[in-house]
């Protein structure tokens, strides 16, 4: 299986369907702030891995991969949810930063308020996407759907996540601490992303559990990847400006581990990610392999 294509594949669908759904049809114009919606679209598609709308399809099709495609809107509102943290982030009370994806950060292009009302309307959007999950999806499966969502995304999750790592900033704290704290800003999203993708196409317990174990070390292996980019990376391939964390004074993993320790860590995270893919045989989990290593 050719990774690079399959990705080119998968990033073209989620930027088609990221469009439909932006289109915000059935709206009448007069009723839509298009200052806002600019704000929004230039966000949502201004690039991007696409990474966790690809892991909740690669998720659906290791179960069913007829199925993949049911997993598209909830795939889209991961995406929504990943793009407003992005904005929010990058707002001047929070990291302030100028550059995102290559391009300038949303308040920069637009302006303070505009990015923190297109973040809460992506945020928003996210769980309208949710509820346009096809119907043939059971409806219990739906509702388990915006509990992930929400405890994902909330005080449980993300949100929660960057909370803690604000009142880090300048303390001195453990190894262990470090990994509550991605495992809940980044990480949880990531899991969540494939626990989804595993239940909307009809995951039993065992592979639900399996998949959203794999996202739990696929998770840990991105945060110290990011963070060795962030000390290794260059900026023109980031898109985005190198040697923050050493600016802002963050714990990072190459911090505790040394560069060699993270790389190793990295690796041991993705052998354990490959495992729990133990139980799907053929090619169905293939694009989650490729996806880890
Ligand atoms: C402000 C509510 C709020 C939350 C912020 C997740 C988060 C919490 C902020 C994102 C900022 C950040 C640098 C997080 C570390 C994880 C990370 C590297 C995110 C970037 O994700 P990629 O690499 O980005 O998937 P692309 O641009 O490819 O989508």
């Amino acid at each position: 299986m050719e990774l690079a294509n399959y990705l080119v594949e998968r990033q073209t669908q989620v930027e088609d369907a990221l469009t439909r759904f932006i289109a915000l049809d059935g709206i009448p114009s007069e009723l839509l702030p298009l200052r806002l919606v600019d704000a929004m679209r230039y966000s949502l598609l201004g690039g991007g891995k696409r990474l966790r709308p690809i892991l909740t399809l690669a998720a659906a099709e290791a179960i069913q991969p007829d199925r993949a495609m049911d997993a598209m809107p909830f795939a889209c509102a991961m995406e929504c949810i990943h793009t407003y943290s992005l904005i929010h982030d990058d707002l001047p009370a929070m990291d302030d930063d100028d550059l995102r994806r290559g391009r300038p950060t949303n308040h920069v292009q637009f302006d303070e308020a505009t990015a923190i009302l297109a973040g809460d309307a992506l945020l928003t959007l996210a769980f309208e996407l949710c509820g346009r999950t096809p119907e043939h999806v059971p409806t219990g499966i739906v509702l388990k759907l915006v509990t992930l969502l929400s405890q994902a995304a909330g005080v449980s999750g993300m949100v929660g996540g960057q909370m803690l790592d604000l009142q880090a900033e300048h303390q001195s704290i453990t190894l262990a601490q470090l990994k509550t704290i991605h495992g809940s800003k980044t990480g949880a999203l990531i899991r969540c992303s494939c626990e989804a993708g595993a239940r909307i196409a009809g995951g039993d317990t065992q592979q639900v559990a399996s998949l959203s174990a794999y996202g739990t070390w696929l998770g840990l292996a991105f945060q110290i990847r990011d963070d060795l980019l962030d000390v290794l990376g260059d900026t023109q391939k980031l898109g985005k400006p190198i040697g923050s964390d050493e600016k802002n004074d963050k714990a990072t993993y190459p911090k505790f581990l040394g560069l060699d320790g993270a790389k190793q860590a990295a690796e041991q995270a993705v052998t354990q990610a490959l495992e729990c893919l133990e139980n799907f045989p053929g090619q169905r989990a293939e694009p989650l392999r490729e996806l880890a290593r």
